[in-house]
């Protein structure tokens, strides 16, 4: 394990962990946890590690792209979760949590309008260099008890919730002195990442009982999965694949089977944004206290698999055109709960989306998406001869400089809904009426999301910057 060194006045030789290690111990515990808890998804690393293996074997352009990128490495240890938080205080320390592991708040996502009563971001690295280390992401909801019309269960919702504390002490703890001190030393760092495990392992008893729980489940599912138990149970772990549609073939030939349709853009040659599919959630056993004191035997099922193929990051104008493509092709294709019009609404997608164009040249020149750049091994040799100034395109077009795609970190809100619904029955189809607050997720967050687009526009300009420096100075040393 590497350690970088971090000067702080008053502290002589401490060493403090970087960040990007933290996350990489506490990513690697989850997903050790998580295989112990739910075998299958111990199956679906194997499967997706396999077809990333096939993958890469061939085509041997795309691996060699992701080794320039130094984006192999990561391949392999990449994934995102989700929980959902019951109160603006849990998301206020989960912040706090999760700043230690490099991972900030990024994106707002209402999903309301689809019928889930919940508002969420992700919390994840934002830099290129920590981003290229351990790219682990958590997508965290805050359920938004002020949807729920029923004041009464509202009202008891809200008390049940006030009375948990999800994490350790000690993790609260540790979350101040690394405030305080501004970083960790070895053996903090694998303490505080045995506590904060504490707050999302799966919990077998509920915290109410089962009149409760189904009380709570009738008005939706969703709301009893976040007030009847301790926490906020990690709900999925999501690898990413490189071929989306031969581990949605490969599933069902290991025993796990996949919702019917593969949320977000269809297959492509140049893959934009997020491709996402999930597998049913299990149905376990759980028990609820008794009126008499005793235990009782219900069941909840909340925990799914999913897995994810990511492309290039849009800008504001091409994630326009998707969302206007998108949701065209489900207006006029209903894909019904057991799956009835998978294959029109596949169709249809790849159909419709002929409009996008599905060249990395095109989508660059059309300012359609997000690039990297990087001087060119011919433009560092002959650059002397030519003019730096030149713009970005003629560099391009002379062969000094080369693009490549900046990946989408972020996720989408319709494909998310998709993913929540899928996982809650095809009877949860209310909407609700009020809008988005994220005014009010902001305050309980204690803090600002970051807007992705601006993340993904610096990314593009600072390697302008640094490919212009380059080409500059290699433009000096020639006499
Ligand atoms: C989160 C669902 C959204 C994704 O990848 O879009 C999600 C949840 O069910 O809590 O994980
Ligand atoms: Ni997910």
């Amino acid at each position: 394990m590497t350690m970088h060194a971090q000067v702080k006045p008053g502290r002589i030789s401490s060493m403090k962990v970087h960040a990007d290690e933290i996350r990489s111990l506490f990513s690697n515990a989850m997903s050790q946890m998580y295989r112990a808890e739910v075998p299958r998804y111990g199956t679906l690393i194997e499967l997706v590690t396999e077809v990333n293996a096939a993958t890469l074997a061939n085509a041997p352009e795309l691996e060699q792209a992701l080794r320039r990128k130094d984006e192999l490495d990561r391949l392999g240890v990449e994934r995102h979760g989700a929980i959902r938080l019951g109160t603006p205080e849990e998301l206020f320390n989960i912040r706090r949590v999760f700043a230690v592991l490099g991972m900030h708040p990024v994106g707002y996502y209402d999903l309301s309008v689809a019928g889930v009563p919940v508002h969420s971001t992700a919390f994840r690295p934002i830099a290129d260099e920590a981003l290229r280390r351990n790219p682990f992401r958590v997508f965290t909801s805050l359920l938004r008890l002020e949807l729920i019309e029923d004041q009464a269960l509202r009202k008891m919702a809200a008390g049940i919730l006030s009375d948990r504390q999800i994490f350790t002490a000690r993790a609260l703890e540790l979350v101040e002195v690394f405030e305080a001190e501004g970083g960790f030393e070895q053996a903090d760092s694998e303490e505080f990442v045995r506590e904060v495990l504490e707050t999302f392992r799966w919990h077998s008893d509920a915290t109410v009982t089962l009149a409760t729980y189904n009380k709570l489940h009738g008005t939706h599912r969703l709301i009893a999965d976040v007030v009847s138990f301790r926490g906020p149970h990690i709900n999925h772990l999501t690898p990413r694949t490189l071929d989306i549609n031969a581990v949605q073939v490969g599933m069902p030939k290991r025993g796990i089977m996949p919702k019917a349709v593969i949320e977000g853009p269809p297959r492509r040659k140049c893959p934009i944004l997020l491709r996402q599919t999930s597998f049913k959630a299990l149905e376990e056993r759980i028990e609820f206290e008794a009126a008499d004191g005793g235990l009782v035997e219900g069941r909840h099922t909340a925990r799914f698999g999913e897995i994810e193929q990511r492309g290039v990051a849009l800008t504001a104008k091409g994630r326009k055109l998707y969302d206007k493509l998108l949701a065209s092709v489900r207006r006029d294709v209903r894909v019904g709960a057991s799956g009835s019009h998978a294959g029109a609404y596949e169709s249809q997608l790849t159909e419709r989306f002929k409009e996008f164009p599905d060249s990395w040249s095109a989508l660059r020149e059309q300012g359609l998406a997000y690039f990297r750049y990087s001087p060119t091994r011919e433009g560092l040799a002959n650059v002397a001869q030519e003019r730096i100034s030149a713009s970005v395109d003629e560099l391009v077009a002379r062969g000094y400089l080369h693009f490549d795609p900046i990946i989408y970190e972020d996720f989408l809100p319709v494909s998310a809904a998709g993913i929540f619904q899928s996982n809650l029955g095809a009877d949860e189809q209310q909407n609700y009426s009020e809008r988005s607050n994220r005014e009010a997720f902001e305050q309980g967050l204690g803090a600002k999301v970051a807007n992705e687009l601006d993340l993904y526009a610096k990314a593009q300009q600072d390697s302008i910057k640094d490919a212009l420096a380059q080409l500059s100075k290699a433009a000096g040393k020639i006499p």
